[in-house]
């Protein structure tokens, strides 16, 4: 481990979300107070304060995504998200291929794993949003020499089952627009990463403030797709409460469009009972320590997936905990596939979910990281190759989720006690 995550995980905790604690290059609040009002309004001024909310080369970013579409005209797109896609991704999709359609591209937005959450099915199907599953085994079948490119939203690639298919195929990569920390090298025409924005749907409204798309509200398909991208920025940073100025601003424009009862309802989705039972194991199982909260949840169905970033969300609600990670062992039958999943949730600022998972998990042996994350949240997956299948026999199921929850727990606590271990810090 070294020296700068154990400064991180060593800060002292602070409570509450002021503008100081927070190490994601916020703007203190003396600075917002000299700003005068009217930089926040007017975009074309020369005054260098507005660069806070309109993020310095925008435009240029802008102009070249119009030119990479005006190159591409008439052609077809495939837009690859995470194998389980949220909000942020399917909202930031939908936006891309709507701005596409102006170029005569038509795009097909995909995904390989389900959409196990309950809020993200109520979103898909109130709004009509155009996301199609495809399996592995179904892409497969799919003639893939029909797109011209693909796209990555929201991810970067190393969280799709598709993406190896798609590459294999020989389909060429145009456009990563993703708010993760940057990943591996992959060559595109258009690139936009940017971790210091809480979402991609905030990337994307950003696009649409400058020009790309002019939402109008008499077309519904407009107000769906604001109400979408409202969710996304919402569901990204905690209800807001993670939100930056950029997100705010974003969130604010969005708001001349968007369909507050849509929204309601989509929030309103109810869990189902084998979602409960599996916060209910977590609540049983978890270990709390140094205001961390562990909690392993056994083996899961994998349309359930969903139940454990859930599972995170209550149980970083409990008093003196900043931080909640709850995993289990997901399988899916049908292809005898077995990983561990997990998902972390903080509250709290000064920890870095992508630098905590990195730190604690490491990588596979082709040097990919075993998950990675943003503010605020972050998961894991581990695949369990060998170990994989066979549960029929109850001993064997038993004894291999003890170890993998054994395992998990050392690695986590190393970094949640690191005064209990022998590292030189100086
Ligand atoms: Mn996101």
């Amino acid at each position: 481990m070294d020296s700068n995550s154990l400064k991180l995980l060593e800060m002292p905790s602070k409570k509450g979300f002021t503008p100081s604690s927070s190490t994601q290059g916020q703007i203190s609040q003396a600075e917002l107070i000299q700003e005068p009002p009217l930089a926040l309004v007017n975009r074309e001024s020369e005054n260098p304060g507005i660069q806070r909310c309109i993020p310095t080369g925008l435009n240029q970013k802008v102009e070249a995504l119009q030119q990479m579409l005006e190159r591409h005209r008439q052609e077809r797109q495939l837009v690859i998200l995470q194998d389980f896609p949220d909000p942020d991704a399917l909202s930031s999709a939908w936006t891309y291929q709507l701005i596409a359609q102006q170029y005569d591209i038509q795009c097909d937005i995909v995904y390989a794993g389900t959409l196990s959450h309950q809020e993200n099915i109520a979103l898909v199907k109130l709004t009509g949003l155009p996301a199609q599953r495809w399996t592995a085994q179904t892409t497969k079948t799919k003639d893939l020499s029909v797109y011209k490119g693909y796209v990555l939203i929201d991810t970067q690639g190393t969280t799709s089952q598709l993406l190896p298919l798609v590459q294999e195929a020989g389909v060429p990569a145009l456009v990563i627009v993703d708010h993760h920390a940057k990943q591996n090298d992959i060559q595109v025409e258009f690139l936009d990463i940017r971790p210091d924005v809480r979402a991609t749907a905030t990337i994307f409204t950003q696009y649409l403030q400058a020009g790309l798309l002019t939402l109008d509200s008499s077309v519904s398909q407009h107000v769906k797709c604001a109400t979408a991208l409202m969710h996304g920025i919402r569901s990204d940073t905690m209800r807001l409460m993670q939100a930056q100025e950029e997100d705010f601003l974003a969130a604010g424009y969005l708001s001349r469009f968007y369909d507050a009862q849509l929204l309601n309802a989509v929030l309103q989705a109810t869990r189902s009972k084998r979602v409960m039972d599996v916060i209910e194991r977590s609540i049983k199982n978890r270990v709390v320590q140094n205001s961390f909260s562990i909690a392993g949840v056994g083996y899961l169905r994998y349309d359930d997936r969903d139940a454990i970033p859930q599972a995170a969300d209550f149980l970083v609600t409990e008093e003196n905990v900043h931080t909640a990670v709850v995993y289990g062992i997901v399988h899916d039958k049908d292809e005898e596939l077995e990983v561990v999943v997990g998902s972390l949730r903080t509250n709290k600022l000064t920890l870095d979910p992508d630098e905590f998972i990195k730190e604690a998990f490491g990588q596979d042996n082709q040097g990919r990281f075993f998950g990675g994350g943003r503010p605020g949240a972050g998961g894991f997956e581990i695949p369990m190759g060998f170990l994989s299948g066979d549960n029929e026999n109850a001993a064997y199921a038993k004894m291999k989720w003890e170890v993998f929850d054994t395992q998990i727990k050392q690695k986590l606590l190393r970094l949640v006690n690191p005064n209990d271990n022998l590292i030189e810090t100086e």
